[in-house]
């Protein structure tokens, strides 16, 4: 797991589920308990509210709401079979146990009973039919949902292991941290989302907001959000991209109208350029930072990395592997193993010096 200072731990895992168990609300970990099937068990930050846990059983967005009600029809046929097949069993397991061990007589056995066998083909046939339709239908529905003329445009590249984001439209470039507008019901707002990959598949995975879908390289997929209320929503990838595939975590940002046209404007502006940190700027233009990273308004135009105009902006780092201080950003500058074991930036083998001066320009990029 991460390494994270003091408990302020943005990670995921099952270990910091039981750590925050007596915070969250009971049926939050029931609900955890639900999904216990799920192979990767995305974690709660400690950090956050129970509110944004990652449970697809409580829904804020169409998708996500209609992927839950086929979830319960689902489980409510295939439950009715099991109650009755399991009941049958006992039934015949209490009724017809061997009273008297020691004299076992072969019971009649019956052969070729065309109306047995009729009942048990056409009547699976049928509820895989019913499964299957209303399974199509529901798939159908999400995908060919009609896009407002107003809806926003965001493309998400998936990189191991980190995300970037767009937004074509509004000139903005950003990472790990996607904002947008909340879309209440009576007046629909939704983001329509393209996918794509820089390198291998990733998946985009925000269960209260919607379901997987994958970011497969040179291949575009799509999908949409119209969450219904303001916050936080945590997600993650959800194919193994890598070695740090469960360290590229999600945070969508559901704004309201004005909180969000300040976001808008703030990402629209260049960097902020402080002749204070000037010699911290001077290391990250030659110490091969500006290789990898942007910083609007500068010389650095390196698209590799996260866009690091608006650092300060986000409130976690390298994915939500950590959060956003100022001395996490020294110790995942001087080291990105000690977050990320298997991050795609290298140690920059920087002084002392050089750190302090590249943290305090960094800290300046609000
Ligand atoms: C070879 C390319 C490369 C170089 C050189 C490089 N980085 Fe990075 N950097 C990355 C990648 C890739 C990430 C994303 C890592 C992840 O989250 O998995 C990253 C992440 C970061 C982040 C976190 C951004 C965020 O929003 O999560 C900061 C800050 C950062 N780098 C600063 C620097 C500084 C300062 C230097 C120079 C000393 C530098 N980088 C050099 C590739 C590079
Ligand atoms: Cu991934």
């Amino acid at each position: 797991m991460s390494k994270n200072e003091g408990g302020t731990s943005v990670g995921w895992g099952l270990s910091q589920v039981r750590q925050v168990g007596s915070s969250v609300n009971r049926s939050a970990i029931r609900a955890w308990m639900a999904m216990g099937a799920l192979s990767i068990l995305p974690g709660v930050a400690v950090a956050e509210s129970a509110g944004s846990i990652p449970n697809m059983m409580r829904p804020e967005a169409t998708p996500a709401h209609q992927i839950l009600s086929l979830t319960f029809f689902v489980l409510l046929i295939t439950g009715s079979i099991f109650v009755v097949v399991a009941g049958l069993l006992t039934v015949a397991i209490v009724r017809f146990r061997s009273r008297n061990a020691g004299t076992v007589v072969e019971p009649p056995q019956i052969y070729g009973s065309t109306q047995v066998e009729l009942a048990w083909t056409v009547v699976p046939v049928l509820i895989v039919a019913v499964l299957f339709l209303t399974t199509a239908r529901i798939i159908f529905a999400i995908q060919d949902a009609p896009k407002p003329k107003d809806a926003l445009d965001v493309t998400v590249v998936g990189h191991q292991f980190w995300w970037e984001f767009r937004y074509p439209a509004l000139g903005i470039v950003t990472a790990n941290e996607l904002h947008v507008p909340v879309s209440p019901v009576d007046h629909p707002q939704p983001t329509f989302l393209k996918l794509l990959s820089a390198d291998v598949i990733h998946s985009f995975w925000v269960p209260r907001l919607a379901g997987k879908t994958d970011l497969i390289p040179n291949h575009e997929n799509t999908m949409w959000i119209d969450p219904h209320k303001p916050g936080l929503y945590l997600g993650q990838c959800a194919q193994f991209c890598g070695a740090q595939h469960a360290m590229m975590l999600l945070r969508v940002y559901v704004d309201t109208p004005t909180e969000y046209a300040a976001w808008v404007r703030n990402q629209q502006k260049p960097a902020v350029q402080d002749p204070a940190v000037a010699a911290g700027r001077r290391v990250f233009e030659t110490e091969a930072c500006m290789n990898c990273h942007r910083i609007a308004g500068t010389a650095a135009t390196g698209v590799f990395g996260p866009d690091l105009t608006h650092l300060m902006s986000r409130s976690t780092i390298a994915s939500g592997a950590t959060t956003n201080t100022p001395e996490h950003l020294r110790e995942w500058i001087k080291d990105p193993a000690h977050y990320k074991d298997g991050a795609l930036m290298p140690a920059m083998q920087l002084s002392d010096v050089q750190l302090d001066q590249v943290t305090a320009y960094l800290a300046t990029l609000k």
